[in-house]
């Protein structure tokens, strides 16, 4: 009896399935409201975007990922508590990492060299919190004329006094927020979902919803808010969250950051941190 109960309590810690992906890490530069800005970030493709990745995964599901590097630098594939050693990915090569994530909630994974984690490569994994949609907003805040000797690795810190000027989330700002199906919330009325949340920007974000309290399932850097119900909270730097939002009216309703600063578009208003939470009859 004992025998056959430890081989079931195996089989539940250690199930078989398992997620492959493949990102491909790029530099690049893109215009940006008329400014030209040198970015990084883990792609799906073998192309430049400044979208990084989300991945979502179950609970305890083993998550492999290959990871070819296009930079002539090299990078890391780091989570915080998770992967911080032995996770080099060397200039123009491929390196596989294999990660096993057994509780709920938003994960953070970067590049933790300097010109990476500080021109946006970074990106999303979420794991569990099935069956609900996910919705995910990568946050991140540069100052544009920083980011090319950060990409060089010329500078290796953001220059003090920090002045961003753009803010992204999932590297698009607003009003293109509402061409991305991860950041614009599209739901039914009557529609539970989760939004994934992590900043890897530089600065805290604080988050205002219109129209809805969320409950905050899980947070890194706040687990003790696990719980609340809130229509505003802070996203501090390097956080992963999730958050429950209940469809419960029908109409639109703003989402964007407090910090007015981050709702802009190199200083014309509105940009930025705006997205919108759009519930259909
Ligand atoms: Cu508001």
């Amino acid at each position: 009896m004992r025998s056959f109960y430890s081989a079931f309590l195996l089989f539940v810690a250690f199930p078989s399935f398992a997620l492959d992906v493949t990102l491909y890490i790029h530099k690049d530069s893109s215009e940006v409201y008329g400014r030209i800005v040198h970015g990084c970030a883990f792609n799906t493709t073998d192309t430049y975007s400044s979208k990084s990745a989300l991945l979502r995964v179950g609970t305890g599901e083993v998550l492999n990922v290959t990871i070819i590097n296009r930079d002539t630098l090299e990078h890391t594939f780091t989570i915080d508590d998770v992967i911080s050693t032995g996770n080099v990915i060397a200039p123009n090569g491929t390196a596989m990492f294999t990660v096993t994530l057994n509780a709920a909630g938003s994960y953070r994974y970067y590049s933790d060299r300097s010109y990476g984690a500080l021109i946006g490569a970074g990106g999303i994994i979420l794991v569990g919190h099935q069956p609900y949609p996910a919705f995910y907003w990568n946050l991140f805040d540069l100052n544009s004329s920083a980011t090319h000797g950060l990409a060089s690795g010329q500078l290796v810190a953001i220059p003090t006094p920090y002045e961003p000027d753009l803010f992204f989330m999932n590297g698009t700002h607003f009003p293109f927020t509402l061409d991305d199906p991860d950041t614009y919330v599209d739901v039914q009325m009557g529609d539970t979902v989760v939004i994934s949340i992590v900043n890897g920007g530089n600065m805290e974000h604080v988050f205002h919803f219109h129209g809805f309290h969320v409950r905050i399932l899980d947070s890194k850097m706040q687990p003790e808010r696990a719980g609340w119900i809130k229509d505003t909270f802070p996203v501090k730097m390097g956080e992963a969250m999730t958050v429950m939002l209940v469809a419960g009216q029908v109409g639109t309703y703003p989402v964007h950051d407090h910090f007015l600063i981050a709702v802009t578009n190199a200083g014309l208003y509105p940009g930025g941190m705006l997205t919108l939470i759009n519930v259909n009859q």
